[in-house]
Formats: C-alpha cells, structure tokens, sequence
C-alpha cells in the first residue's frame, strides 16, 4: 500500500484528490489549519465514511508557516507521495495580503521540500503550479514559454515552481510542477468567477439575491474539470523520471460567455440580473490563457473531455441543488455518458 500526504487536502482539488488516491488504496495524511469555524465540508464525507476509519485517511493539523509540524509529518509518515496543493490561492486577495501569500504559497513549498530533503528524500514531489506564471506572455502557452507573472499570487508560485525544479536538479529529487490552467466544479471555492457566478444564479432563482455584481468580464481562461485534472498530478507522479507538464483543455472563453451560457441554461436575464462592480477588477489583469497540451497527451496519455459547455451544466445544476432547488438535470447526463466510473463521491 502506497502513502500520500497532501497540503490542501480541504481544499477544491484536495478534496478530490483524496478520492482518487483512496480509491486506488492509498493510505492518505492531509494537513489541515485550524480554523475557528469548520474548514471540512469537502471532506466530511471521506472523515464518517466506514471504508476510512481504519486508517487509510489520517488528518493532521498544521500550516504551511509551521516547518516544524511540515517535518514531523514528513518523519513520521514517511510518504511515497507529497502533494503540495496548500496555497493562499486567490488571485485578487494576493493584491490585498501580498506577504502573507509570499509565506504560504511560496515558501510554504520550501519548507516542504526541506523537510523531504532531511527527512525522507526518496519522497515524490508534486507542486500545484499555475498557468498564472505565464501572465501577460500571449497564449497558446505551454513548458517552454516565457513566465511573466502578473499578481503576488504568481509570484510566488513562480518562485515555488523553480525551487522544485532546483530541488530536482540540485538533489537528485523526484520532484515535479504541474502547471494547470483553471479547473472549476461544484466543490470550486464561492468566489472564484465561475463558481460565483453559478452560486449567484442559483440564489437568483431561490429568490435570495436579485443580482450579481462581477469584474472584468473581458479576460479569456482555459477552464477544465477538477477531477480530470487530480488524475493528472498522480499521472506525473508516476513517470519514470521527474519532470513538468502543462495541463488544460486548449479551448479559452471569456468570463462573459460563461456568463451568457449559464444564464442562459438557467432561463436568466444578464441585463436584468448582472451588474459591474470596480471593487472586483484586479490592479494588474492577465488577459488569455490557453494551454498547449501536447506533452501531457503524448507523455501522460491524457486529454479532458469534459467541454466548457458541459462544466456549465454540470455546476449550474449543484449549484442550484445546494440551494434546495430541483436541478435542470443536463449536468447529471453529462456526467453519467462521459464519466461514467466516477470515484468521487459527495457532489
Ligand atoms: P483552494 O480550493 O483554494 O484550496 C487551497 C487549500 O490550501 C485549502 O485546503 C486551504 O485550507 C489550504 N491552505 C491555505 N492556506 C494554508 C496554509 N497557510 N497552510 C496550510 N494550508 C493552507 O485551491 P484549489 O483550487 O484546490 O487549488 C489547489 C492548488 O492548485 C493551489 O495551490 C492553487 O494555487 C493551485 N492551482 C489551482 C488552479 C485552479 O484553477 N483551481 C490552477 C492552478 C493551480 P482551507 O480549506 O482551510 O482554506
Ligand atoms: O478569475 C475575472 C478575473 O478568480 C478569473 C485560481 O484558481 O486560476 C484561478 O485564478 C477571471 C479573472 O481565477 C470577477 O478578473 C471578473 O480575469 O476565477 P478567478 P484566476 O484569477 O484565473 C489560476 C490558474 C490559479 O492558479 C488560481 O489559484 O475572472 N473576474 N469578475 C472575476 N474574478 C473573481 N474572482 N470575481 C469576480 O467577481
């Protein structure tokens, strides 16, 4: 039986990404930061699943500030596999806690990576590194583009992404970056644009909100399907050899036309129901984003096949369930054809 310890294990891919590893029979450790309220919604149903209590899932708390805990983890669950998804990962709060960022996102990777490096470095090594390195170089952007990083928040997951590479290249060590562009689902953080936006429609039609207010609606993203994009990190963790991959769909669509295809879906009125805010735009915006995908399909053997259409669907329809609301149902049927040995559960 393999071990895994993820950072971030709360979170929207973390959540998912424990699935999948324990449903591969994985035994799986995942930090979690005190909090004054619960921070474990997405995985509640993983902690009082009767499969997990002997074991295979262990909860540790702890921060990415705290290199103490970081190594004693490491120590004493000596993992075949560390997944660092933990990051202060919001792109617009990065402008407002530029430092604190600095500490989590990017040298939270380092004390990581030292503590793998004392304590048990035969320990592979994956860093969730962002397509918001490449910043304002045009797409289509793939491993040998230029970086230039547009937020606190890229900046230091550019630093985080060459520490792994010199952690590889100056130690021998099993460690990669996994550069992904955006990937969405129900379990997307509430303000993230597409999440916000199928939540606000959801609350629209419960007769809770009688509008939404968005940013920029211009900027184009390359936006994918969360669990298509964990089976990826554990793909490149398996290679013969350490190395990094860029990983999207290839296709861009601007904020406004996932405004336009899910209100449409849902029956709403943009006019009517969507207002712009200043507060939302960002000092410094990255306008495209569009993944050339190529290594991962020839190396990983891996393309989405959930479309933009279909992520529409798929999380208008939670959305409005979450809010005690009978779904359309489009997104269960997409679901159903396209991936239809789902091993996630709690959606
Ligand atoms: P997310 O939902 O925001 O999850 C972030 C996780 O990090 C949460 O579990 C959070 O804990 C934890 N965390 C935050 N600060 C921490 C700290 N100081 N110490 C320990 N844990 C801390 O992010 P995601 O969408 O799952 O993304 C996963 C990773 O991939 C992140 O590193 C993100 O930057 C990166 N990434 C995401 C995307 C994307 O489109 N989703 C694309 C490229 C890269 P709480 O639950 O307590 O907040
Ligand atoms: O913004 C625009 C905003 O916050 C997308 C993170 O997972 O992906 C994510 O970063 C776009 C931006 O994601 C609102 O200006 C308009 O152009 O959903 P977002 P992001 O900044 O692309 C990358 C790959 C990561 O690595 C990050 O961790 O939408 N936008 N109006 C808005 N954005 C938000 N959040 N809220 C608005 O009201």
């Amino acid at each position: 039986m393999k071990t895994a310890f993820i950072t971030g294990i709360t979170g929207q891919d973390g959540s998912y990404l424990a699935e999948l590893l324990l449903s591969k029979g994985y035994e799986v450790h995942g930090l979690v930061r005190r909090s004054s309220s619960l921070n474990t919604s997405r995985i509640q149903h993983l902690v009082t699943d009767p499969e997990y209590q002997s074991g295979a899932l262990t909860l540790h708390y702890g921060d990415l500030s705290d290199s103490e805990q970081i190594s004693h983890i490491i120590r004493t669950a000596a993992p075949d596999e560390v997944y660092n998804l933990g990051a202060q990962s919001h792109v617009r709060v990065s402008f407002d806690t530029p430092e604190y960022t600095g500490n989590t996102t990017g040298l939270g990777t380092t004390r990581l990576l030292e503590a793998i490096r004392r304590n048990h470095p035969v320990s592979r090594f994956y860093q969730a590194s962002s397509s918001e390195l490449y910043g304002s170089t045009p797409p289509p952007q793939n491993e040998e583009t230029c970086f230039h990083p547009r937020s606190p928040y890229a900046c230091a997951k550019l630093y985080a992404y060459w520490m792994t590479r010199n952690y590889r290249d100056g130690y021998q060590m099993f460690a990669c970056n996994g550069v992904l562009f955006n990937h969405e689902s129900p379990r997307r953080g509430e303000t993230f644009v597409t999440r916000k936006i199928t939540r606000g429609i959801a609350r629209i039609l419960a007769g809770k909100d009688e509008y939404l207010s968005l940013g920029n609606l211009d900027a184009r993203r390359d936006w994918g399907f969360s669990p298509e994009y964990v089976e990826c990190m554990w793909r490149i963790l398996q290679q013969p050899k350490p190395d990094d991959f860029v990983i999207g769909t290839g296709e861009a669509h601007s904020v406004r036309e996932f405004l336009t295809e899910s209100f449409s879906y849902a029956g709403l009125d943009i006019g009517k129901n969507m207002r712009t805010d200043q507060k939302y735009f960002r000092p410094t915006e990255v306008d495209a984003l569009i993944a050339d995908g190529r290594k991962a399909a020839d190396v990983l053997g891996w393309k989405s096949s959930i479309s933009f259409q279909d992520l529409v669907r798929i999380m208008v329809d939670a959305d409005m369930r979450a809010e005690g609301l009978e779904a359309i149902g489009e997104g269960d049927r997409i679901l159903e054809k396209k991936m239809p040995c789902r091993w996630w559960k709690g959606d």
